[in-house]
């Protein structure tokens, strides 16, 4: 009687534990699937790409130091900012189109856009993380910046190819956590970026096509395999600010590095190529 109890237990441990395991990696029995936006972008302006800024919306003395950002896109006469999800610290959860427009409005000050500042913000958000749930494209305008919330994928076409798909990554492994050891334990084994990667043939991309997400909290750029990580802006459980972003400026994508003060650091470049 009790070596059946036992039984049963182990059992359905075993169903926790691959229940567990089919929900953290959504894209095994594609319970749901990712919807792809495309837009077409000439190259005659730069681009960033960063991504869990995880900007606190309900705290308004919170972030001061994510203005260096602005600092930075003004600069570098940055007009086109786009983000990979965990934009702002909210739960996933469906809001009035009142507060969506409020809270990234909050948001987009936060990280010290100048109100006369014209730029456009393609804001991807995440499909299970941080982000408001929303279902469908949304514009509005946050002073002078064009703000465009895209949920699930975006891919960029520059000149009529297809370059960059945007993604925040929890579609290839929803738990942050959970995701950032998974790529740690893959790059000990020289399997560096192995989510990003993994994203990248769950979505079906071609070799080309460069991904870019965030999601993991960890940096970087392989270009042999054309992925990439923004990093991230807030700490987390176990996983700190790497302050990064990724600027792409015509033939060249630079992951670099804010080390305070003003200045910062590449860490990583290579050269792109845009017909
Ligand atoms: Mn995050």
């Amino acid at each position: 009687m009790i070596m059946l109890l036992w039984i049963l237990l182990i059992v359905l441990a075993l169903c926790v534990v691959l229940a567990l395991f089919l929900w953290n990696f959504p894209w095994i029995l594609r319970y749901y699937t990712l919807k792809i936006f495309k837009y077409d972008i000439k190259l005659d302006n730069k681009a960033i790409f960063i991504s869990d800024l995880h900007v606190n919306v309900n705290d308004a003395c919170d972030g001061r130091f994510l203005r260096v950002l602005g600092e930075f896109i003004v600069n570098e006469n940055v007009k086109r900012l786009v983000i990979a999800g965990d934009f702002v610290n909210f739960v996933h959860k469906s809001i009035s189109r009142d507060r969506l427009e409020k809270m990234i409005a909050q948001a987009v000050r936060t990280i010290g856009i100048p109100k006369n500042y014209y730029i456009e913000i393609f804001y991807v958000t995440s499909t299970t993380s941080h982000d408001p749930k929303v279902s469908e494209m949304i514009n509005f305008s946050v002073d002078n910046a064009e703000v465009f919330v895209i949920p699930g994928a975006l891919i960029l076409e520059v000149n009529g190819r297809t370059k960059f798909c945007v993604v925040h990554g929890d579609y290839v492994s929803r738990n942050g956590f959970l995701s950032s050891i998974l790529n740690r334990i893959a790059a000990i084994f020289g399997r560096k970026l192995y989510l990003e990667r993994k994203l990248k043939s769950v979505i079906g991309l071609d070799a080309e096509t460069w991904l870019i997400m965030g999601h993991t909290h960890m940096p970087g750029v392989d270009p042999a395999n054309r992925v990439a990580n923004c990093g991230s802006w807030g700490s987390h459980f176990a996983r700190y600010a790497t302050r990064t972003l990724i600027l792409m400026d015509r033939g060249s994508l630079k992951l670099l590095k804010n080390l305070g003060n003003g200045s910062w650091a590449t860490i990583y470049k290579t050269r792109i190529v845009i017909d």
